[in-house]
């Protein structure tokens, strides 16, 4: 494993969903291997658990972590042979390889423009930082897919299974603000490497792209999709097809306890933040059959295992 920017970076994804497992059962069995090691992190967009747990997991690996908000250093240069003359003091081409002389392994959050698919698509930035930084990238979240959380998702769905092949549902939910479809996309990738009985449901015109949903059952009738679901994984995006677009608030979607009842008593799943009474009522949320606070723990142990397998390389 080269980088940590989606599943395909990944040689052996159950080694590392192992890996994830041990450092879970001994958060500190490996805190000598990161001595004198830094992690960087930048952060072109908001976050809570991923730079806190992402944090956290150097810390246990004995690392040492700087991050930096995008805002508070020169604004980037991607493209490659422009005059600069705008507003942006550096080239990625200089602050990549300058990170690179600072940190052994570099993080990077960047989110969607929601306006431009074919830049988003090809996660211009993140791909920018793979070609010239001089170590490896983890992606906490670029504009197509967020591994950190996928590889936590299906740590957690090992942790709560009670049957051999559980049957686990991606439902799309309504929420005001238009919202990256990275999350999803993820996590269809990862679940397709499992042997889950898988469904995604959503309102017509959310298809997520092909690419990453090929083979993969989609249920447009939520109540049927929900029923004998052992995992709901709810969470909104908006349209790839009329990209970034919100073309439903529908109530109707909104993870509610009626819904679940037409479930195998099933485990209610988000990767957070969410909003409530929006994506999902109170009542399930904060139902026993809610996970999302163990969910939102598990993310330290597996960018554990995604640090610890990038610092042996
Ligand atoms: C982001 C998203 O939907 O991708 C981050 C989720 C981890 N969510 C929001 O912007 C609310
Ligand atoms: N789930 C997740 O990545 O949360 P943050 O956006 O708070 O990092």
């Amino acid at each position: 494993m080269n980088h940590f920017t989606s599943v395909h970076d990944v040689d052996d994804p159950l080694g590392l969903l192992r890996l994830a497992q041990e450092c879970k059962e001994n958060p500190l069995k490996f805190n000598e291997l990161g001595k004198g090691k830094t992690l960087g992190m930048l952060f072109y967009n908001s976050s809570l658990r991923t730079r806190m747990s992402t944090e956290l997991a150097a810390y246990n690996l004995g690392m040492r972590v700087i991050s930096m908000n995008v805002g508070d250093s020169w604004n980037m240069e991607f493209e490659d042979g422009v005059v600069m003359n705008s507003d942006k003091a550096e080239h990625i081409r200089e602050g990549a390889a300058v990170m690179s002389q600072y940190c052994d392994i570099l993080g990077v959050r960047s989110f969607p423009s929601l306006t431009d698919r074919d830049r988003d698509y090809s996660d211009y930035i993140i791909s920018k930082f793979k070609q010239h930084a001089r170590v490896p990238i983890v992606s906490l979240e670029g504009s197509t897919v967020h591994p950190l959380q996928s590889l936590t998702d299906w740590l957690t769905i090992e942790q709560f299974k009670t049957v051999k092949r559980p049957k686990v549902v991606l439902s799309w939910a309504p929420h005001p603000k238009a919202l990256p479809q990275s999350v999803p996309n993820s996590f269809v990738e990862w679940m397709k490497i499992t042997d889950y009985d898988f469904v995604i449901t959503h309102p017509e015109g959310y298809e997520l792209a092909e690419s990453f949903t090929e083979g993969v059952k989609i249920e447009y009738d939520q109540d049927k999709a929900f029923e004998g679901a052992d995992f709901i994984y709810a969470k909104n995006w908006s349209s790839y097809l009329d990209y970034g677009k919100i073309l439903s608030m529908d109530p109707n979607w909104t993870i509610s306890a009626k819904k679940m009842a037409l479930t195998n008593q099933a485990k209610f799943m988000h990767c957070l933040p969410v909003r409530r009474n929006q994506v999902v009522m109170d009542e399930v949320i904060d139902s026993a059959n809610s996970i999302v606070i163990e969910e939102a723990k598990n993310r330290t142990f597996a960018a554990m295992a995604v640090l610890k397998t990038l610092l042996e390389k």
